[in-house]
């Protein structure tokens, strides 16, 4: 690949070539104004919690999935929250999903302009929407529970949803719609993150990972029935998870440290 103006080619043989294509591929959204120029730094944070994960979905990571896939199924009204990251990494996966389980997407941003809404948007129905909501004036309810531009929301979305799918989010808008009584799902690559100890469900992964393994994961549940959904949802442990995602990074971390004063390059270098 090759970004326009710029003369950088890696051979995909590479052994960092696809954080570098995925690095590419923000940085053209950024000049595009899908993503906000902070967006970089939290890509950058998230890149940082992914070598502990082992840049692998895990299995805590799967069981969040699963139980994630089948709380949206079972949801009244299930709203995909999608901001600048996530219109750039993986814009079609999640108009997938949102067919799948009859969901509504909504646009929400922290660094919110007009301009910036209309470039998701376009990002969004050039994936596949039909239709997409807090786009200009359609936002016109404002979330009292959240102290930023976030708090505007559509009332056909958002505001009236039971579940809502947050990912990449800042914790301040998680708290204020658990305040609000919505239950919540995130991916987060940092399980200490506010976002990822106020969700209902907490997806630690990457959201290049994540989303289409979820679009799968309710192909697969939709063919099975609501009590199996329920009994999912009603035997699963956020806490619990949470806590062995961190114990897997702990467990990269006393691995790389064994190693001594003998280190070799890894690919992670
Ligand atoms: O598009 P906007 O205007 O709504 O702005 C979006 C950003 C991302 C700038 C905004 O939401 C923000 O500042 O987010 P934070 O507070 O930096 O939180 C982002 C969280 O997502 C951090 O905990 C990162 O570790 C995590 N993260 C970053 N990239 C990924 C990720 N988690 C999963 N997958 C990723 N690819």
């Amino acid at each position: 690949w090759r970004r326009k103006g710029t003369s950088i080619h890696v051979d995909p043989r590479h052994p960092r070539a696809e954080s570098i294509r995925v690095r590419e591929m923000m940085i053209k959204a950024v000049e595009e104004n899908v993503v906000a120029p902070a967006g970089l730094i939290a890509h950058g944070r998230g890149e940082a919690f992914d070598y502990l994960l082992g840049e692998k979905t895990t299995p805590p990571g799967m069981k969040a999935i699963t139980a994630a896939s089948a709380a949206l199924l079972q949801a009244k009204r299930p709203v995909l929250s999608v901001n600048g990251n996530a219109a750039a990494i993986c814009a079609t996966e999640l108009v997938k999903l949102s067919k799948i389980i009859g969901a509504k997407i909504e646009v929400n941003l922290f660094y919110r302009t007009p301009e910036r809404e209309r470039a998701v948007e376009k990002v969004l129905k050039n994936a596949g929407a039909e239709e997409v909501l807090g786009i200009g004036d359609a936002a016109s309810t404002r979330i009292e529970e959240v102290f930023s531009d976030r708090r505007r929301v559509d009332p056909q979305g958002i505001y009236i949803a039971d579940w809502v799918f947050v990912p990449l989010e800042d914790g301040d808008r998680t708290e204020g719609l658990v305040k609000m009584g919505k239950k919540t799902i995130t991916v987060d690559l940092n399980p200490l993150s506010r976002t990822a100890q106020a969700a209902t469900i907490t997806i630690v992964d990457n959201l290049t990972r994540a989303v289409p393994l979820m679009v799968t994961e309710a192909e697969r549940l939709k063919e099975e029935p609501r009590g199996m959904l329920h009994e999912i949802i009603a035997t699963y442990n956020n806490r619990r998870v949470i806590s062995e995602a961190m114990l897997l990074m702990e467990q990269t971390l006393r691995g790389f440290s064994k190693r001594g004063d003998s280190h070799e390059p890894t690919t992670q270098d």
